[in-house]
C-alpha cells in the first residue's frame, strides 16, 4: 500500500485555484472563507437556529456505516435533539447528510434553501468562480462567457464522533469544508478501482484500516491501493475531483458542507442523468455500456465453456488495449 499525503495551501487566487483543479488530484485549502459559518457555526448555534427543523439521518450502533449489512437506520427527528444525540447518544451514531426537500420532484441539496436560517451564513468565496443565484448568469452558455463553475448541490454533513463513511465516488467534482471537528480522509484515485471491490458507487471494503493480514485474506487487491491522506482541521477545506474514492472518518464531532459542481462540457454534451439528485448516478453512456456488458456476457454463455473463456480473453485484451 502506498501512502501520499495530499498537499495544502493557503492564499489560493482564482488563477491558482484553477490551475490546482486542472490538475486533477485532491488539495487542501487552508483558508477558504466560506463567510460568517466559518467562525460562528457550533452545536449550540445551530441548534438554535435550526431548532425544530426536521432532518432524515442515518443512525446506526456501529461506528463505520456498512451499505452491504445495512448497518443504519434512517431517522426523521428535529435538528436541535439530532445534534444532542450525536453529542450524547453513548448507544448510537448519527450521520447527516442533508437532501432536497422532494426527492420525488428531483429536488437537489441546497443548504441555503433547505435551511434558510442560517441561509446568510454562508457566502462562495469568488476564487471559486462557482456561479451563485445572485449572480448575473441566466444559462450555461453565460456561465462559459463568465468562467463560472455550475453549482449543482450544497449539502450539510453532520456526524457523531468517530462516524465512519463507507469509501465511494462521486461524478461530480466537490470541496468538502470542515467546520466543527476534524475529520481524516482518505481518497484512492480513480485507476485503484480494479482494487476496491466495488458494487456500484462504493467499495466493499468497510475497514479500510483493518490489519493487513486480514485484508490479505479478504480483500488482496486491496492492498494495492495508493492511499492519499489527510486530517482536516476547522476551517479547512478538501477538493475531491470526479470519480476520486473517498472515506471519511469524524475524529470529533462534525459539522461541515460541500458544494458539487457540474462540468460545462458533460452538461453540453448531455452527459448528465438527469433524475440524479446526489451526483453519484454514473453518465449516461457508462450506464448503457454497463448494460451492454451484461447483453456481452449472456452472448458469452450461450456457448460451451472452452469457447467462452476464449472468446472473454479476446475481448478482455481488446479493453486492456484501450486503456494503454
Ligand atoms: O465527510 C463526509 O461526511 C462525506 C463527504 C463526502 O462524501 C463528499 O464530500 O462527497
Amino acid at each position: 500500500m502506498n501512502v501520499l499525503t495530499v498537499e495544502k495551501y493557503q492564499n489560493l487566487d482564482k488563477q491558482s485555484f484553477n490551475e490546482l483543479i486542472e490538475k486533477d488530484i485532491p488539495f487542501v485549502i487552508r483558508d477558504a472563507d466560506f463567510g460568517y459559518c466559518m467562525t460562528q457555526w457550533s452545536a449550540d448555534y445551530l441548534k438554535d437556529r435550526l431548532g425544530e427543523t426536521k432532518v432524515t439521518v442515518h443512525q446506526s450502533m456501529q461506528s463505520m456505516l456498512n451499505f452491504i449489512d445495512k448497518n443504519f437506520l434512517y431517522k426523521t427527528l428535529p435538528f436541535n435533539e439530532m445534534i444532542d444525540k450525536c453529542l450524547n447518544d453513548d448507544q448510537h451514531y448519527y450521520y447527516l447528510r442533508s437532501i432536497g426537500s422532494d426527492r420525488r420532484a428531483r429536488d437537489v441539496a441546497d443548504i441555503r434553501a433547505q435551511f434558510t436560517e442560517i441561509s446568510d451564513d454562508v457566502t462562495i468565496p469568488s476564487f471559486m468562480s462557482i456561479c451563485q443565484k445572485t449572480d448575473e448568469c441566466r444559462s450555461t452558455q453565460d456561465c462559459h462567457q463568465t468562467g463560472h463553475r455550475q453549482l449543482f448541490s450544497s449539502v450539510f454533513r453532520i456526524s457523531s464522533k468517530d462516524l465512519v463513511l463507507w469509501t465511494h465516488y462521486d461524478i461530480l467534482d466537490n470541496i468538502l469544508v470542515q467546520i466543527k471537528g476534524r475529520k481524516r480522509v482518505v481518497l484512492f484515485p480513480p485507476d485503484n478501482c480494479q482494487y476496491l471491490y466495488l458494487e456500484s458507487d462504493k467499495s466493499r471494503v468497510i475497514d479500510i484500516d483493518e490489519p493487513e493480514d486480514l485484508l490479505r485474506e479478504k480483500f488482496p487487491l486491496f492492498l494495492n491501493v495508493d492511499r492519499y491522506e489527510c486530517v482536516l482541521e476547522e476551517g479547512e477545506s478538501l477538493f475531491i475531483p470526479s470519480l476520486w474514492f473517498h472515506n471519511t472518518t469524524a475524529l470529533e464531532f462534525s459539522i461541515g458542507m460541500n458544494f458539487f459542481w457540474k462540468d460545462k462540457q458533460l452538461i453540453d454534451d448531455n452527459m448528465y442523468n438527469k433524475s440524479d439528485v446526489y451526483g453519484n448516478k454514473d453518465l449516461n453512456p457508462a450506464v448503457d455500456a454497463f448494460a451492454n456488458v451484461d447483453k456481452l456476457v449472456k452472448h458469452l454463455d450461450k456457448m460451451p465453456k472452452k469457447f467462452t473463456d476464449f472468446y472473454l480473453r479476446v475481448i478482455i485484451n481488446k479493453l486492456q488495449n484501450k486503456l494503454n
